[in-house]
């Protein structure tokens, strides 16, 4: 008796992310929210630049490498010309919050039936740790070795209560991954954020705390927890739209 394999949506090649790195945990619950669906045949996922740029060879359905930022305005495209495709975006904090903020709040307004994952690690971690516009007051970063002074480098943003503004989106939720609950929490969450899709009930948008252990400094265990002690309560989790409930 089978009690535990890889998901078929995810290929055979190694994954590339640093030890502890919780982008891989968030792929496989994608690739499993694509199994249980059956929607692998017709998914189109949309890859950003950040680490999880090599996001198409890890995923076995149809990828599309987006310009830093762009996925959501890309993701649009695909599903606008091919609706009955089951289109997803998979984003980093400094891709969705930074130079693409302008994207991901033009396709929440308005309200387009895609399915979006952000990995919020507050930080910038392919490009060596530099502040991202989530990253915590006080936080030390390769652009902030003093901790992010919100009077020269502004406060974190909250994407999700921000997206919460908006009339059009159809479901946000923020999770973790940093504990077998959080994790099966999440699993819930990305499901029904594809389910949406499926059932054409419009833009749904999950937002997972992630660890980068590698450039906070820490180790795998030690970023697990200060998504806990520090994450949490700067981004508290939860539900923020849900047009179902
Ligand atoms: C137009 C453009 N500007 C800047 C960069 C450099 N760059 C590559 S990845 C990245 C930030 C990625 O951070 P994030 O989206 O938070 O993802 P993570 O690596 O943390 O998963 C930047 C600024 C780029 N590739 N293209
Ligand atoms: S630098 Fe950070 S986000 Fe990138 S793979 Fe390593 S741990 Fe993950």
């Amino acid at each position: 008796m089978i009690v535990f394999e890889k998901p078929h949506a995810l290929t055979d090649t190694v994954l590339h992310y640093c030890p502890g790195c919780t982008h891989g945990i968030v792929h496989r619950l994608v690739a499993e929210a694509i199994d249980e669906l059956g929607i692998e045949g017709r998914t189109v996922g949309i890859a950003p630049v950040g680490c999880s740029v090599l996001a198409y060879n890890y995923f076995n359905c149809d990828m599309v490498e987006a310009a830093h930022g762009r996925a959501p305005a890309v993701a649009t495209g695909v599903k606008r010309a091919l609706p009955d495709n089951i289109v997803f975006a998979y984003q980093g904090d400094g891709d969705l919050a930074s130079i693409g903020m302008c994207e991901t709040v033009s396709t929440a307004a308005r309200g387009e039936n895609i399915t979006v994952i952000f990995i919020n690690n507050a930080i910038y971690g392919m490009t060596g740790g530099q502040m991202a516009p989530t990253s915590l007051i006080g936080q030390v970063t390769q652009t902030s070795p003093y901790g992010r002074d919100p009077k020269t480098q502004g406060y974190p943003i909250r994407v999700c209560e921000l997206l919460a503004t908006l009339d059009a989106p159809a479901y946000l939720e923020r999770v973790t991954v940093n504990s077998v609950k959080n994790v099966r929490n999440a699993k819930r969450a990305i499901k029904k954020a594809f389910q949406n899709q499926v059932d054409g009930k419009g833009f749904s948008f999950i937002e997972v705390l992630s660890a980068c252990p590698t450039n906070w400094g820490m180790t795998p265990q030690k970023a697990l927890q200060w998504i806990d002690e520090a994450m949490i309560p700067q981004y508290p989790l939860g539900v923020f739209r849900d047009k179902e409930a």
